[in-house]
């Protein structure tokens, strides 16, 4: 059994009052390892060791922050395997996607915002005939708190981290209590790469106690945080009352939408991903299907032939497309929308059922599966399911999939499959999200913004964005 320590002032310690939770594997239902149960008193061991990292920090030259953190994001690489192993032990998710993905982008996180700071530069407005000049001083905010999920774990959690040290900050940071392995594992790797003792500090625990202390907290000045709709508005109101800056990356229902006019295998191919890729447990998986109805029967038999033979397997098993879900709660939430949907009309065109992975019984796999709707309101097709599972249904009109798709209270991302330029521009225009792809799925640039509208979130991240949320612009203006 491994245990996992918290990593505050550049060291790995036990939590203060010994207090622990299991963590298990999902691809076997097994506990494998034990990690703090941190309480505000750990919090607050994190916060005095951000704080009196901070003056210095904050003072350290843009190259040698830069430097320091390219050093990681070359760790991170260097150890590709083995933090996509525990990725993928601690998550469920196919080890090669760990490979492909996660790990990879955690080190890009790292690297990008590396040279991002070296190029982020703030303005100056000469008040002409007043004899003045304003410059804004872009200045870190001291401590921050960022906190995230458990679907992409270092992906997610370096996301926040990178801006904010990159910017200045110093950090108390708490992953997922579901996934805690890979930020474990970083705490080392910042210390090899000669990070400041207590510019990173990371808590482990409960959402409800060492998110809270976090949040709670009246000197850590701003919280990143990506997770449920229902916990970032928790957050809100916590914080309110402190006028702390928020940044909430919160749920999505976004429409994949489908014109008979687009390029038909590339869609296909791309819809199979965008709707099943790591399980379905993305924020931004296109969960609910519009196709046009010319093509919806052809579509329908082609994309439920697709799904069908879908490996759902053991991670480490490299022909796995599908692997374990996170959690056995979360296991049971996206099972009961199943049966939610048949009472509601829906008709499951395959899947729908827990699968039994040889020698990994108690593992929590589940069929990829495609329900064909009734109607856009049913509850399947409202509420955020987090899983394999999606929703199809026909569509006559530009204007009646524009209403549909908007018709949630999501507004994440949003998928476009046409070739009419004229329609793109109408519909990019009118699409209540964050992000709307045209032709692809989750292409990322890490310059653009990112975030989502309505109850996806306030805030956005992505390039200046991240660097502008984890500094205080301050105006100074000079008479001469
Ligand atoms: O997330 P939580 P859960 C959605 C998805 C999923 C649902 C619930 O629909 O089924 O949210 O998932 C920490 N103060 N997404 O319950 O609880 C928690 O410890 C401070 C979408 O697992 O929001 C974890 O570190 N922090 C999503 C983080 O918040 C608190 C990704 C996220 O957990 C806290 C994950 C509190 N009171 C789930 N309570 C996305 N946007 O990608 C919990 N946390």
């Amino acid at each position: 059994m491994q245990n996992i320590q918290n990593y505050i002032n550049g060291e790995y310690s036990n939590p203060i009052q010994e207090l622990w939770i299991d963590n298990y594997n999902p691809a076997n239902g097994e506990v494998y390892s034990q990690i703090p149960n941190s309480q505000s008193d750990d919090v607050e061991a994190a916060y005095t060791a951000a704080k009196s990292a901070f003056k210095e920090w904050s003072n350290t030259t843009l190259e040698k922050r830069s430097r320091i953190m390219l050093k990681i994001s070359e760790l991170i690489e260097a150890n590709l395997d083995k933090l996509a192993e525990a990725e993928s032990k601690d998550n469920g998710k196919p080890i090669w996607l760990a490979k492909a993905v996660d790990i990879p982008r955690a080190s890009s996180n790292f690297r990008f915002f590396a040279n991002a700071i070296t190029q982020f530069a703030s303005e100056s407005h000469e008040s002409v005939g007043q004899n003045a000049i304003n410059y804004t001083l872009r200045q870190p905010i001291g401590i921050v708190g960022c906190i995230s999920p458990w679907n992409l774990p270092l992906y997610l959690f370096t996301w926040k981290i990178a801006p904010a040290i990159a910017a200045g900050n110093c950090v108390v940071a708490k992953p997922s209590e579901v996934t805690p392995m890979t930020a474990y594992l970083l705490g080392d790797i910042c210390t090899q790469a000669g990070l400041p003792k207590g510019v990173l500090n990371i808590v482990h625990g409960l959402g409800g106690s060492t998110g809270q202390a976090i949040v709670a907290h009246p000197d850590i000045k701003a919280i990143s945080f990506t997770g449920g709709t229902v916990t970032g508005a928790h957050i809100a109101k916590v914080a309110a009352p402190m006028f702390k800056k928020l940044s909430l990356e919160l749920g999505g229902k976004n429409p994949n939408i489908i014109f008979a006019d687009c390029d038909y295998d590339d869609m296909l191919t791309t819809t199979v991903r965008s709707s099943f890729a790591n399980q379905g447990q993305i924020c931004l998986c296109g969960s609910r299907i519009f196709v046009e109805e010319t093509i919806y029967e052809k579509f329908k038999a082609d994309f439920v032939e697709r799904v069908k033979n879908l490996k759902v397997g053991h991670p480490s098993a490299a022909d796995t497309k599908v692997g374990a879900l996170v959690s056995k709660p979360h296991l049971e939430k996206v099972m009961s929308y199943i049966d939610i949907a048949k009472e509601e009309g829906g008709n499951v065109l395959c899947g729908g059922n827990k699968i039994t992975v040889e020698g990994y019984e108690n593992g929590y796999y589940l069929e990829p599966t495609v329900i064909e709707v009734p109607t856009d309101e049913c509850r399947v097709n409202q509420e955020e399911i987090f899983g394999p599972v999606v929703t199809i249904m026909p569509f006559k009109t530009e204007e009646e999939v524009l209403q549909m798709a908007n018709k949630v209270k999501y507004g994440l991302s949003s998928t476009l499959w046409t070739n009419n330029l004229k329609r793109t521009m109408r519909m990019s225009n009118q699409l209540h999200a964050g992000i709307v792809w045209v032709n692809t799925w989750l292409m990322r640039d890490l310059r653009t913004p990112f975030g989502g509208v309505k109850d996806s979130g306030v805030g956005r991240e992505g390039g200046f964005e991240a660097l502008r949320f984890f500094t205080e612009p301050k105006n100074v203006c000079i008479k001469y």
